[in-house]
């Protein structure tokens, strides 16, 4: 393998779908031997980044960190899967550039706003929309895609299956499992 150890950065809109596939990819990475480990809002938000709120600053801050942790967890020799809207190009960038060349793998999880309106699981569309939430990604705040992702899944065509189908072939033509 090319790389032992890398950062799989997923970006998306709430409800997207970033946990989901992150989760259910570290699962197949884990039961093929594969040291992976997986940050996202549960286990950093509420912890690590509990001091931190959704306006702009708070959100750089968050990414920042969770940039910095990521390059701890490469150093130890695992590859880590990170599900957070990062909404902001500049933000992910920086991350970037952080970690060595081919160590940032941007996975772009692609679905309107629409349909993560749709779909709502914690009913936090709804309250951005009566503005119970401010800030709301896709509602009141914004949302920058990626120009130029190594990876791109799109969960409006396709199920979290064939995502994470995916997601394992592209990896494995390009050397990385
Ligand atoms: C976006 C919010 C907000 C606001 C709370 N905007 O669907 P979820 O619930 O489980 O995922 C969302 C999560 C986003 O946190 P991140 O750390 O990924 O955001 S960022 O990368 O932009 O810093 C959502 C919930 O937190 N949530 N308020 N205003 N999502």
């Amino acid at each position: 393998n090319k790389h032992q150890s890398f950062i799989l950065w997923f970006t998306g809109l709430s409800a997207s779908g970033k946990s989901s596939i992150a989760n259910a990819f570290a699962r197949q990475l884990y039961e093929r031997g594969n040291q992976a480990f997986v940050l996202d809002g549960d286990n950093v938000r509420h912890g690590l980044n509990k001091d931190l709120g959704f306006e702009e600053a708070g959100r750089k801050e968050n990414i920042r960190r969770i940039g910095e942790v990521s390059k701890l967890f490469i150093e130890s020799g695992q590859i880590v899967l990170t599900a957070f809207i990062s909404p902001y190009r500049e933000d992910r960038q920086v991350v970037r550039a952080l970690v060595e060349d081919g160590e940032f793998i941007e996975v772009f999880v692609k679905c309107s706003v629409e349909t993560c309106e749709k779909r709502d699981p914690k009913g936090l569309y709804k309250k951005a929309r009566k503005a119970e939430i401010a800030n709301f990604t896709g509602v009141s705040a914004p949302y920058e895609e990626p120009e130029n992702p190594e990876i791109i899944l799109d969960t409006e065509h396709h199920t979290i299956e064939e995502c994470v189908q995916q997601l394992t072939s592209i990896l494995t033509s390009k050397g990385y499992i």
